[in-house]
């Protein structure tokens, strides 16, 4: 009796211990089950040697052993001596063997994060090398060994040289101090200020640990809607002690900086920039930060954007406001995110058009140390938007991205959505500011208009959630953010593919169809949730479903009204010439492809023209029949990842194999949600039948218009 219970308690540990509850992320390090490979990787690497102890190589040699001893379920020593099979680890400087095998001339493109990792033969000996100009370099390199044994690849004669080709690649935390996340869905903010700086919480840890994985080498810790209060004393030690965590996993620490702080926190009666008291306050600011902080990134900035104080109240430009912080924070080395995220109550123009109109004429009025941060589209985040028409407009300003990697219009963490393509889409389109081939992404690296100066930005998606961000998959989006920012060029399906390997499992039999359906989500969710170039038809505030009938915000562009425009005459928003000629911010060559009804993709239709509901498209089907033809679509993709998700158990831990069934049902849901609410609703103006053989939605327009919100997340 005894006996049995004890064995059942150990059971019960056991199963614990292999618990699969996503806190892992893809850094899970589990014994390889392949015989042969095992076998074959376990002899390229008998030993390691990593020569340096700097707190960057300390980690880097920490995640090694670990990471090994898991794969290969031996314990691998760290010797000196050089023998067959030893893994070598160390700087081009610090190494006379590294620099007796490899070319110097090898690493003049690598920076200090690029690496080497090259088999070599050293007197009969055959061994691996990872090396680099710099210690993060190293531990970049011993990441990407480890993604290649996780990923099962072959590593007994490697030949890799890379680079990141942008120079800040940032998560950006919308995160309160009182540990509310604006848009977040994956429970609280990680950062526990009130535990500052005396408890370090371990995730701070594994958190550094994921994004050093993927070459993320910057975090802002602050919502962009700004609290000065984190400029205090008070919180710049508990920022201190963030930062110290990170550091070692080269990782700066940036913070939003709140305009009105002079004010707020140090008692001036102005915060305008071109005010010598507000200047000298900032550069003490700045002063006081860094000696807290000594390698603080810099600022990211919301000014003058949905009611956040900037230079405008002073009427000064944002150029003025930014070269001000610039100015405080330059002799520290450090940077001014200026966002372009502006659009204002008081004038009546097309929203699209208001932050190209107001930052086009500020380019090259901005300091050396201050890049502009653009976001994606033109509105916000759509599930499509044709890319912001900023990109190749400013060619004397470095312009950084901002993608959101959470999903505030995409599903929150109810729908699974690989946003790899939609980043894709945006990285590869073509701005032929400096003629064909000028993509969002050249802009981006700096490489178009020889800046040095480059960023890219990912609105967080992680919370405290067990598995960081809410649903097991939404976990594949903020790893393709940091692949893409090192590699833009990156295959969306290679990335879904690298993740799935290291996060789930190596069998094709599941890679493949999971693969399959990942590509396919977010095309799939634009179906049911704004097809043909609808957008911002969804619920007001929190942005949580379908409202396009939703008419009485404070601002008109806040309403899905003002954006889709459906009467009985028609639907869509008229940006040619004939209407808000937004188009014309775009570069001839763009303009004329989405101006033209004939060559404007299907995809982007309603975001340009506006069409009677019996226009035709070359498809021949009429607007409204396309409309209903893809809101079906996107419900019966929904159903088929279901199905292929129900038959993939048996390669599944049982735990996230039933969340995610559970997710998917709630997604399915929703998406009949979206299509039948949208569809509804549109048809009270184009008057039209479902066509034949559709199923008819199980509820009125009524019922979904009734529907209420109260406590949605992430407001
Ligand atoms: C919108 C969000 C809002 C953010 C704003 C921004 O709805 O919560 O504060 O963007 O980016 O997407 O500043």
């Amino acid at each position: 009796m005894k006996r049995t219970s004890c064995t059942l308690l150990l059971l019960l540990l056991f199963h614990c211990l292999l618990a699969e509850d996503g806190y892992r992320l893809w850094l899970r390090y589990d014994k390889i089950d392949n015989n042969s490979l095992l076998q074959q990787y376990q002899s390229a690497i008998r030993s390691v040697h990593i020569a340096g102890n700097s707190p960057v190589l300390m980690n880097a040699r920490k995640e090694l052993l670990t990471g090994l001893q898991g794969l290969l379920d031996t314990r691998i020593s760290d010797k000196t001596s050089l023998e067959t099979g030893t893994l070598l680890v160390a700087t081009y400087n610090n190494h006379e063997t590294i620099r007796s095998l490899i070319d110097q001339k090898d690493l003049n493109t690598l920076g200090n994060e690029g690496f080497i990792i090259r088999t070599v033969n050293s007197q009969q000996k055959k061994m691996l090398i990872i090396t680099a100009n710099d210690d993060a370099g190293l531990l970049y390199g011993v990441f990407h060994l480890l993604r290649l044994m996780q990923t099962r690849q072959p590593i007994q004669q490697l030949s890799i040289t890379t680079a990141p080709a942008i120079q800040h690649r940032l998560l950006n935390h919308w995160d309160n101090l009182n540990r509310t996340v604006e848009r977040g869905y994956a429970g609280s903010s990680i950062w526990d200020w009130h535990r500052l700086p005396g408890y370090l919480d371990p995730r701070y840890t594994d958190y550094a640990r994921a994004n050093a994985s993927i070459g993320i080498n910057g975090t802002v810790l602050t919502n962009v809607n700004a609290n000065a209060r984190i400029l205090s004393k008070e919180y710049l030690e508990k920022v201190a002690a963030l930062a110290n965590v990170f550091r070692a996993y080269h990782i700066k620490v940036y913070l939003t900086a709140r305009f009105s702080a002079p004010v707020e926190l140090g008692g001036l009666k102005t915060a305008d920039p071109l005010d010598p008291q507000v200047q000298d306050w900032w550069k003490k600011k700045a002063a006081e930060i860094y000696s807290y902080v000594p390698d603080f990134g810099g600022f990211l900035v919301k000014a003058n954007s949905e009611g956040q104080p900037g230079p405008q109240n002073y009427n000064r430009t944002h150029a003025d406001g930014a070269n001000m912080l610039a100015d405080a924070v330059a002799p520290h080395g450090g940077i001014v995110m200026w966002r372009a995220f502006v659009y204002s109550s008081e004038k009546p123009d097309d929203r699209f058009k208001q932050a190209y109109d107001e930052f086009k004429p500020l380019d090259g009025k901005f300091r050396k140390n201050v890049v502009v941060q653009v976001k994606n589209g033109p509105i916000d985040f759509q599930p499509r938007e044709p890319f912001h028409p900023l990109f190749g407009a400013m060619p004397a300003t470095p312009l950084m991205m901002e993608f959101q990697i959470t999903q505030e219009y995409l599903g929150f963490a109810t729908n699974l959505v690989y946003l790899a393509p939609l980043f894709k889409e945006c990285l590869d389109s073509d701005t032929y500011a400096k003629g064909k081939g000028t993509t969002v992404a050249k802009i981006v690296n700096g490489s178009i208009d020889n800046h040095s100066l480059s960023g890219i930005a990912g609105v967080s998606n992680i919370g405290n959630d067990i598995n960081w961000c809410g649903h097991p998959f939404a976990q594949s989006n903020w790893y393709a953010f940091g692949r893409l920012a090192w590699t833009p060029s990156l295959d969306a399906a290679q990335i879904a593919n690298e993740w799935i390997r290291q996060t789930f499992s190596n069998n094709p039999s599941f890679v493949n169809p999971v693969q399959e359906f990942m590509l396919a989500s977010r095309e799939n969710t634009v179906q049911y949730m704004t097809p043909l170039g609808l957008h911002h038809i969804m619920g007001n505030s929190h942005h949580y479903g379908p409202a396009p009938w939703t008419n009485h915000a404070q601002r008109a562009d806040w309403d899905p009204v003002y954006y889709h425009k459906a009467d009985t005459t028609g639907i869509g928003f008229n940006r040619t010439t004939t209407g808000s000629n937004a188009l014309a911010q775009y570069f001839p060559e763009v303009r004329r492809q989405y101006e033209t009804l004939s060559s404007c993709p299907d995809d982007y239709l309603l975001w340009f023209h506006r069409v009677p509901w019996s226009y035709r498209l070359s498809s021949g089907k009429t607007v409204w029949q396309a409309l209903c033809a893809q809101y079906y679509a996107g419900v019966d993709a929904v159903r088929r990842m279901q199905q292929t998700w129900n038959g993939l158990e048996t390669y599944v831990d049982a735990e996230r194999y039933n969340q995610v069934k559970q997710l998917m049902a709630m997604q399915e849901q929703e998406a009949v949600w979206w299509r039948n609410a949208c569809l509804l609703y549109f048809q009270t103006y184009s008057r039209m039948p479902l066509p034949d053989g559709y199923e008819p939605p199980n509820q009125t327009l009524e019922y979904y218009m009734n529907l209420r919100f109260p406590f949605a997340p992430g407001i």
